[in-house]
């Protein structure tokens, strides 16, 4: 065996005595009904044009469930009796001619030890064996949405089974509760992404182009083997007033605001960080009203997160209720507070929601239902903002095109919550400080 190839085995030795995944796969049977099966496919190669594709990154489940980094691979999960489960991979085999062009394969036998599956074969044998062993089982789940659904379904269709049931549920219910070893790869990739905006701060002067500054963070991201979790959404000037920007192609103004949402994916783990500041400029008033409504709907939404067993919407509802306020104070929207918050006229100049899931995905898996509490070691994050449109001849033209959002990523803790990004500044002394202005 050579060198890299030892190295290759030895990082891998390090992942599997932590039996993570063993232990998730474990935990997801045990939420499975009796005789059902789940089925849990790899991501596939994306085409980007012609013959070049896109840097292969696992499907974020599968990835969850087996820690094996390879495409064209499935995990089915059987279980047949209670507290009885039987994992199978189903993997690429090894071809010396086609690993020469796209990298070493594990095959059947090393992946079956990397994740201390009990069987492991290759994939070429997957839908022989879903044809043999799936007759009779009650429920199957499945992830429903990927490029191999209408074979399976057709494959499913002929067993005779009672119910089919998305995995993303069941998942979803454990991957947002995180490890310790979650957590650890979240604050390492929150740590980055705050390093990374504080450099673009610095960065961010009058006559650069927005893909200078995305080239900075994403940049930074590289130097520290992470890459981004999404896009980079670099807007200066009415561009912040595009929820998701992403074209980086404008010169940065003097005096307009800069809006950056961009986060870094650091051994699978998301961070989703947003700032808005002036360049090389102070605070003008109108940006200053509105940044400083946007920052105290952000700051109290975060203080909610302290709450112990708080409801994922009353954070929502509270903040659109401070915004609505703040507008209806600036002479923004018209009407009672109470008008404002039924009719939901707020939209006009708030559209999304405060908070999503962080994770595996930059909006991990996991659902909202009406009664969702707060749980310890949950991500999730905290993004008022207000955007207002430059064209709207109805709000006062220094209002118009400015957009503003703030975000941080909040860990549930038993009786708390921590802030991950909490070290990228965002008070208005402190920025104007930073612009050195
Ligand atoms: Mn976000």
């Amino acid at each position: 065996m050579n060198k890299e190839k030892r190295l290759f085995y030895i990082d891998r030795l390090k992942w599997l005595s932590m039996n993570l995944y063993l232990n998730r796969r474990k935990k997801f049977a045990e939420l499975m009904s009796t005789n059902s099966a789940a089925l849990f496919l790899s991501a596939v190669v994306q085409k980007r044009n012609n013959d070049v594709e896109y840097r292969f990154r696992q499907n974020s489940s599968f990835w969850y469930l087996t820690g094996f980094n390879e495409p064209s691979a499935a995990l089915l999960i059987l279980k047949t009796k209670q507290e009885q489960f039987k994992s199978f991979l189903f993997v690429q085999p090894q071809e010396k001619d086609k690993e020469i062009w796209t990298g070493r394969r594990a095959g059947p036998v090393a992946a079956k030890q990397q994740t201390e599956i009990c069987e492991a074969s290759e994939i070429k044998y997957l839908e022989e064996f879903l044809e043999k062993n799936l007759s009779g089982l009650e429920e199957f789940y499945f992830d429903f949405g990927n490029s191999h659904q209408e074979r399976v379904l057709e494959i499913i269709k002929n067993r005779r089974i009672y119910k089919l049931t998305s995995t993303q549920n069941l998942l979803g219910e454990l991957r947002l509760i995180k490890d310790d070893f979650e957590i650890a790869q979240m604050k390492e990739a929150a740590k980055i992404t705050v390093q990374a905006h504080k450099l673009a701060l610095s960065k961010a002067k009058h006559g650069i182009n927005e893909f200078f500054i995305e080239a900075k963070i994403e940049g930074f991201f590289k130097e520290n083997g992470a890459d981004w979790a999404y896009p980079s959404i670099i807007a200066s000037g009415e561009n912040a007033t595009i929820l998701h920007y992403t074209e980086n192609k404008s010169v940065l103004r003097q005096g307009e605001l800069i809006l950056i949402d961009a986060g870094c994916e650091k051994n699978y783990y998301a961070s989703d960080l947003t700032r808005t500041f002036p360049i090389e400029s102070k605070f003008a008033p109108a940006q200053k009203d509105a940044y400083n409504l946007v920052l105290k709907a952000q700051k109290a939404a975060i203080e909610q997160t302290k709450i112990k067993n708080i409801c994922f919407h009353e954070i929502h509802r509270e903040t659109t209720k401070i915004l609505s306020e703040g507008l209806l104070d600036l002479g923004l929207l018209k009407g009672s507070l109470e008008e404002v918050l039924e009719k939901q006229t707020f939209r006009k100049f708030y559209m999304h929601r405060t908070s999503h899931w962080l994770g595996l995905d930059v909006h991990d898996i996991g659902s909202y239902p009406e009664k969702c509490y707060l749980k310890p070691n949950m991500v999730l994050t905290i993004e008022p903002g207000l955007y207002f449109d430059a064209l709207d001849e109805t709000i006062p033209a220094e209002f118009r095109g400015i957009g503003i959002r703030i975000e941080d990523d909040i860990l549930i803790t038993k009786d708390d919550s921590e802030n991950l990004t909490a070290e990228m500044p965002k008070e208005i002394h402190e920025l104007e400080q930073l612009i050195n202005c």
